[in-house]
């Protein structure tokens, strides 16, 4: 770019873009928290006579775009962009480059301890100037690094006497888009799959290179493109080259891609007549098929499969085990460096077993059977994502296989894009849950990150919320999921309020009068939806299909385990699933300890307390109340908690732009009226059942049970 030109642009970035785009010009959350609009006036003088040069060390793709990011957020954070040059010659210049470097001689940074990804930003003297340096050992670090330099003023935070070291705790941090060739979304919110499967591999999309930019900004480094109820057709050839396109996209960014295999795909697009894993011809079907994609993708990261679940192909069709099936795949990418990512959600409907003892049970015995490419991924909790689980036993039960978590980013059992639940809080609890594994106090964090149990691989998965809509998942508050979940996956110790204390200061404004009630509605949000849908360890209770409105009552469908009432098994007498000893005896899963704190309905935290318990309407609750009475205050309590959202939200209009402020002020309203239907409707279903009135206070449900059970929403959205 031309001096003459760059003037041109800096000048239009600083007055016009910038400049018009202050705290109250539309914004349609395009952005995301990548924003860079200007900083206001009272937080500029701290960054006088800072970033007003830019040396880059280099001259590669990523090196280009680290340098493109921190020119474009400076310039438009700071109203003027920095000079571009080969060597430092000023006082507030920063300085981009790899440790090694000759430039960052004598600065004695701790190169071991960033790793691959990792970087520091240090306040430095060089040739006698005031230099801000990022450095790292590889170039993928240092456009992290760069992320993370911006992130300092974008939330107003001091750029003196810096000293930041971060590395990834986490090797794999990975978003999982249910993503279909039609482009249709399971579970998707937000439109449409980014991927413009018809129009690859020719035309890219600019929004695939503004998607890499947002994950590398929170260190997001796998993304497997297509539903784990996967179609063998991406594996041929005409769709590899559409992958091949996408992956050379991303390369620059850090972000490898991945695939879903189809477990029958040597049937399906092979012309085999098994795809039975110890059949010569199937190993070599896989073998020959991995080194097609790695012909066609060098950098390929490997499979994410779905085995023997919900009617997914796998090895039991052939009476192999997952195990079996798994190793067949990694041995087919291992040549190539390549992993395959094994889930284990797997129930199967002949197995009477409780639904939650059924990973546990398969995996367990195969703990130390995989190939050391392989990696089980493990949801949350042993049912399916519900509003809130226990964290899964197998967490604390396979110190020899790799476990990764999978978090459901999209709000599936969450009130869709529509109800404001910030996700954070909820990951943070699972992740600091104690598993005891191998007898010792250990957070479930610690176990994936491999500390406690030495993982070769070590990761963490997000079923993403991401789609074609303008402000790409389909909520503004849901960007702070997306967000979250990358930031959690670089290191699953931090918190979850700081967390959304930085996205909204980025997003939204620096003003402490914003962010303070914002976060607190943030960290508030997701209790309350527990509370509106599932109190107290309740689950399972959505209808049919979309799993959008609630459907305590349903019990007639083909499965048990898909009928809400086989999950709260309420009767007369109480409500609850018994998984003590009495009952499924589901906590003998978990290490001795946990086990034994789950087991007493006294002392178990009570968000969990009808997880494990069957207990009577009257049982008396840490509040002194019966449990009845708790039941049915805490769904209003879920109501009421909307409508503090709501009113603290409208206090924040100043901070907002118009457009977003009107946006969530609407999904706000619906959030609200939802969540009183779903508290109408459980509590006349519940009271249908346990013919106790209501406790004092507690306004009756405004309809009869059959109106709420009368209501249909064929075309909710991912009804399927
Ligand atoms: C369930 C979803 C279903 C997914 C499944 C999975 O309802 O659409 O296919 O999870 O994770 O929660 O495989």
């Amino acid at each position: 770019m031309g001096p003459v030109f760059r003037l041109i642009l800096a000048t239009l970035l600083a007055f016009g873009l910038a400049g018009a785009a202050g705290a109250q010009a539309a914004e349609d959350g395009y952005d995301l928290w990548l924003r860079y609009r200007a900083l206001p006036a009272a937080a500029q003088p701290a960054y006088a006579g800072w970033g007003t040069e830019l040396v880059t060390d280099g001259d590669t793709p990523t090196l280009r775009i680290a340098a493109a990011e921190l020119e474009r957020g400076l310039t438009g954070l700071l109203g003027r962009p920095p000079v571009q040059s080969g060597s430092v010659s000023r006082d507030g210049a920063i300085l981009l480059g790899i440790a090694t470097s000759p430039k960052l001689a004598g600065l004695d940074l701790p190169t071991a301890k960033l790793g691959r990804e990792g970087y520091a930003i240090r306040s430095a003297r060089i040739r006698g100037r005031d230099v801000t340096v990022i450095a790292a050992n590889t170039e993928i670090g240092l456009l992290y690094g760069a992320f993370r330099l911006l992130k300092q003023v974008q939330t107003a935070a001091p750029i003196t006497r810096l000293d930041i070291l971060d590395a990834p705790k986490v090797k794999l941090r990975m978003l999982n888009h249910w993503d279909n060739l039609d482009r249709t979304v399971e579970r998707g919110y937000a439109g449409f799959s980014l991927w413009d499967w018809h129009k690859l591999p020719d035309y890219r999309d600019p929004r695939y290179t503004d998607y890499a930019r947002a994950n590398a900004s929170i260190g997001i480094n796998g993304t497997v493109l297509t539903n784990v109820n996967a179609n063998a057709d991406i594996l041929t050839p005409a769709y590899l080259e559409k992958v091949k396109a996408l992956a050379d996209v991303f390369r620059p960014y850090g972000i490898r891609v991945y695939l879903t295999a189809r477990f029958s795909a040597p049937l399906e697009i092979g012309g085999l007549k098994t795809a039975d894993p110890l059949d010569p011809k199937v190993r070599a079907w896989w073998r020959a098929k991995a080194d097609e994609i790695y012909r066609t993708v060098p950098d390929f990261g490997g499979f994410l499969v779905k085995a023997n679940s919900e009617g997914q192909p796998g090895p039991q069709d052939y009476k192999r085990n997952h195990a079996d099936g798994a190793n067949m795949l990694a041995d087919a990418v291992k040549p190539h460096g390549g992993i395959v990512m094994w889930r284990a959600f797997v129930y199967a409907a002949e197995n009477v077993e409780d639904r939650a003892k059924q990973a546990y049970s398969e995996f367990k015995p195969l703990d130390g059977k995989f190939r050391d490419n392989v990696v089980v991924q493990v949801k949350n909790g042993a049912i399916d994502f519900q509003p809130r689980e226990p964290f899964h036993p197998l967490f604390g039960a396979m110190p020899k296989t790799p476990l990764m978590m999978e978090f459901q980013i999209t709000k599936e059992y969450l009130g869709f894009a529509t109800h404001l639940a910030y996700l954070g809080s909820a990951w943070e609890e699972v992740l600091a849950a104690d598993t005891h594994a191998r007898g010792k106090e250990s957070s479930v964090a610690k176990v994936i990150d491999g500390s406690i149990q030495p993982y070769s691989i070590t990761g963490m998965a997000g079923v993403a919320n991401i789609g074609d809509d303008r402000n790409w998942t389909g909520s503004h508050f849901d960007q702070a999921n997306w967000y979250a979940f990358g930031r959690l996956a670089w290191d699953p110790e931090s918190s979850s309020r700081d967390i959304a204390e930085e996205w909204a200061r980025m997003t939204f404004s620096t003003d402490p009068a914003f962010v303070r009630p914002a976060v607190g509605m943030m960290m508030a949000s997701h209790q309350a939806v527990v509370d509106y849908m599932t109190p107290l360890g309740l689950h399972h209770l959505m209808a049919t299909g979309h799993h959008y409105g609630p459907g305590p009552w349903v019990g007639d469908l083909a499965r048990p385990d898909w009928n809400p009432t086989y999950y709260h098994r309420a009767d007369a007498s109480g409500i609850g699933f018994d998984r003590t000893g009495s009952g499924s005896n589901a906590i003998g899963q978990y290490a001795p300890n946990v086990a034994r704190s789950f087991a007493d309905p006294k002392s178990i935290s009570e968000d969990y307390l009808l997880w494990f318990h069957h207990l009577p309407w009257d049982w008396r609750m840490k509040s002194g109340r019966p449990l009845w009475d708790e039941l049915v205050l805490r769904y209003g309590r879920g109501v009421d908690a909307v409508g503090q959202m709501r009113a603290t939200w409208n206090r924040l209009e100043p901070f907002v732009d118009p457009r977003r402020f009107a946006d969530v002020t609407a999904f706000l309203g619906i959030q609200h009226k939802e969540a009183q239907w779903w508290r109408d409707a459980s509590v006349a279903y519940f009271q249908s059942i346990s013919k106790r009135p209501l406790p004092a206070g507690a306004a009756p449900p405004p309809h009869d049970l059959d109106w709420y059970k009368a209501l249909q929403f064929k075309y909710a959205p991912g009804h399927h």
